[in-house]
């Protein structure tokens, strides 16, 4: 019988709309899920929306509707998404439903008999928008939250407690005993740091509000959003229910993820296996704790407002661009910044140029020298064969350890070494030149037999993250489902190709200037800005002395011949020297108006071309969503140090 795989989401705020950080849990949870199916498991894979709390209340008070239809909606909504980017979840829970309240219910007053749940009073501080309570020396100056730096509010009531105290040291002792419990090990670190701090007894009911799951035995308090929320991971499932086979098979199976962000580590780490150890259900899942993708102001929220929204790219670019960017971008362990640059730059190298290309030459070659159909030449393999076969075998040894420790990025460099190296096969056996010879036909037959191979490797070991381009690359070469599994990931194994006819580009190819200015506009809404919104680190004063900053002034400035938005203006930097420098300020101001006036530039910038023309320094000017103002001054003079 099959192994089993269940792997979850966290299960999301409807707070505002879902933006790239959650997508970019969904589409990791997915591709692992796809990847399990390739291996042949039976994969089981939960979403869902957590729709309780003070939060959600507040939310929908500000819209003037009823939490549930403000629930209703987002729930409709997001799923509607997930089809859009064609996510393969089999259980889309809320927690507003009847199968989840009844088994949280029944959680609570198991832990309220056994004591494990006291009634007591609450003194504390609460922040909202982390649906978390804090003691007053936990809290930063002025009262505010350690994690999120926002005001919170005091607190006192009567409140359940949860005594996680009771479980500290056998939590411990678990996390030692099963070392791969908590991925990555960093993260792993800072649990048991936390835990050996000591835990407080956590409150787990509140009176102040009613949005929530009622206290049975008492239902003046509803259940703390966190223990309503996670158990969605069993009660999906059917625990403690008569209808319980799913928990039973994939519960308890095989392997169990729960793949979350880094932010809500402690509550998965710490909460939810005290719970499991309260409620005596075995702790079968490992946790995995991924980084976050940035923004300029920290980390990317709904309740900032400080958000890239998925479909804008879905629509421009496509499935696969953005599938491609979110698992290749983001380290493992590390933090991502989703920026123009970069996005373009992976579609355009990566996707274009090396995959997109190789299928596009092998097909094309196999047209022109064979007529679109191959066999394999059984001659002894070149050294240039054998390291490509070689390297076939290796890339899956590699790809599949580094999918079976969720290191995506990692997996799909290691396909990328597969397809540089297939590139390079062309490079190194010239098969335009044995195309020139009649009498090396089944040598050159034989390097385009091998390419063929090679790219339906690539295909399949892809099938989990590119949907869309693999099913087309497998139409391309022809080739049938037996040879797309895991299975006959082998040199050889197929053993001829017809291919169609005219090669259908797998990712065209973009113009990296305009489609980084049509992102900053459509994802960030910000015009005029020269360099996007993204995160920026701290530096020394090592790192700003290497700008050479100079007063530089305008002796002549004119439209940019292909550009709207861009100058080019030529400054006197002193020293005798005069640079051209292209600047993105035409809609704030006439060229006329520059020539004589002092500017501040970068001078030692490395060279560009911008739209075609040459721009060796830049202009410093400060910007906001209204306008733009380039730094002018009056005494300096040109050459003058600017520090
Ligand atoms: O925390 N980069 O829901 P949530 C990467 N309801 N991932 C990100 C991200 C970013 N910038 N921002 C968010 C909750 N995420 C609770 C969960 S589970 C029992 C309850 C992802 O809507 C990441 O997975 O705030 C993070 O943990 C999750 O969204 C938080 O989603």
């Amino acid at each position: 019988m099959a192994k089993t795989f269940y792997i979850t989401t966290p299960i999301y705020y409807p707070s505002g709309k879902l933006h790239i950080g959650n997508t970019y849990t969904t589409v990791l949870c997915d591709a692992l899920k796809r990847y399990k199916e390739l291996r042949e498991f039976d994969a089981y894979y939960l979403t869902g929306m957590d729709e309780h709390g003070k939060k959600i209340e507040t939310v929908a008070n500000e819209r003037g509707i009823a939490p549930i239809e403000h629930v209703n909606e987002m729930a409709e909504e997001t799923r509607a998404l997930w089809d859009r980017l064609q996510i393969k979840y089999d259980d889309f829970i809320r927690t507003t439903e009847k199968r989840h309240k009844t088994v949280v219910q029944k959680i609570f007053e198991k832990l309220l008999d056994q004591g494990d749940i006291y009634l007591g009073t609450y003194k504390g501080y609460y922040c909202m928008p982390c649906e978390s309570f804090y003691t007053e020396t936990q809290l930063e100056d002025n009262h505010t939250c350690p994690d999120c730096g926002r005001e919170t509010s005091q607190l006192e009531e009567e409140s359940y407690f949860f005594k996680l105290s009771k479980y500290q040291k056998r939590l411990l002792q678990f996390i030692e005993q099963n070392p791969d419990f908590i991925t990555p090990e960093t993260r792993k670190n800072e649990v048991i740091a936390f835990i050996q701090q000591g835990l407080n007894d956590l409150s787990v009911s509140r009176t102040t509000f009613d949005w929530g799951i009622k206290v049975v035995s008492n239902p003046k308090h509803v259940v703390y959003v966190w223990i309503d929320a996670l158990s969605n991971y069993i009660s999906a499932l059917g625990y403690s229910t008569e209808n319980s086979q799913k928990y039973e098979r994939y519960w308890q199976g095989d392997e169990v993820i729960h793949v979350v962000g880094k932010d809500i580590l402690r509550f998965h780490a710490i909460y939810w296996p005290i719970m499991l150890m309260a409620l005596d259900v075995p702790i079968t899942f490992k946790l995995h704790a991924h980084g976050f993708y940035m923004m300029k102001d920290g980390k990317m929220s709904k309740s900032k407002g400080q958000v890239i929204y998925p479909d804008i790219i879905l629509k421009r670019y496509g499935l696969d661009e953005l599938r491609y960017f979110l698992l290749r971008e983001l380290p493992y362990g590390g933090d991502g910044v989703f920026t123009p640059e970069a996005f373009i730059e992976r579609i355009n190298f990566d996707l274009a140029n090396d995959f997109g290309n190789l299928l596009n030459r092998t097909v094309s070659m196999i047209n022109k020298y064979f007529d679109g159909t191959i066999s394999t030449k059984d001659l002894s393999p070149t050294p240039f064969d054998e390291n490509l076969t070689e390297m076939m075998a290796e890339t899956v040894k590699e790809y599949k350890k580094s999918m079976n420790n969720l290191k995506l990025a990692q997996a799909l460099q290691d396909v990328w070494r597969l397809i540089s190296r297939s590139n390079k096969y062309i490079d190194e056996t010239t098969p335009w030149v044995l195309a020139k010879d009649p009498e090396k036909k089944s040598q050159l037959e034989n390097v385009l037999y091998h390419l063929a191979e090679s790219l339906r490797h690539i295909g399949i070991l892809l099938k989990p993250i590119l949907i869309e381009a693999t099913p087309s690359l497998f139409n391309q070469l022809n080739i049938r489902d037996e040879f797309t599994s895991w299975q006959s990931l082998e040199f050889g194994k197929k053993k001829s190709y017809s291919v169609i006819k005219k090669p259908i580009p797998l990712f065209p190819r973009l113009d990296v200037e305009e489609e980084v200015e049509a992102i900053r506009e459509l994802i960030l809404g910000k015009e005029d800005h020269q360099t996007p919104e993204i995160i920026i680190p701290e530096i020394s004063i090592e790192d700003f002395v290497k700008l050479d900053l100079r007063i530089g002034k305008v002796i002549a400035s004119e439209k940019h011949p292909d550009a709207d938005k861009l100058l080019v203006s030529k400054i006197d930097i002193g020293q005798n020297q005069v640079r051209q420098i292209v600047s993105g300020i035409a809609k704030h101001y006439d060229p006329e108006s520059l020539v004589g006036k002092s500017v501040v530039v970068v001078t030692n910038l490395k060279p560009v071309k911008l739209r075609g023309v040459l721009s060796e320094g830049m202009i410093l000017a400060g910007s906001n969503k209204q306008t733009l103002e380039v730094l002018f001054t009056k005494k300096l003079n040109p050459g003058d140090a600017v520090k």
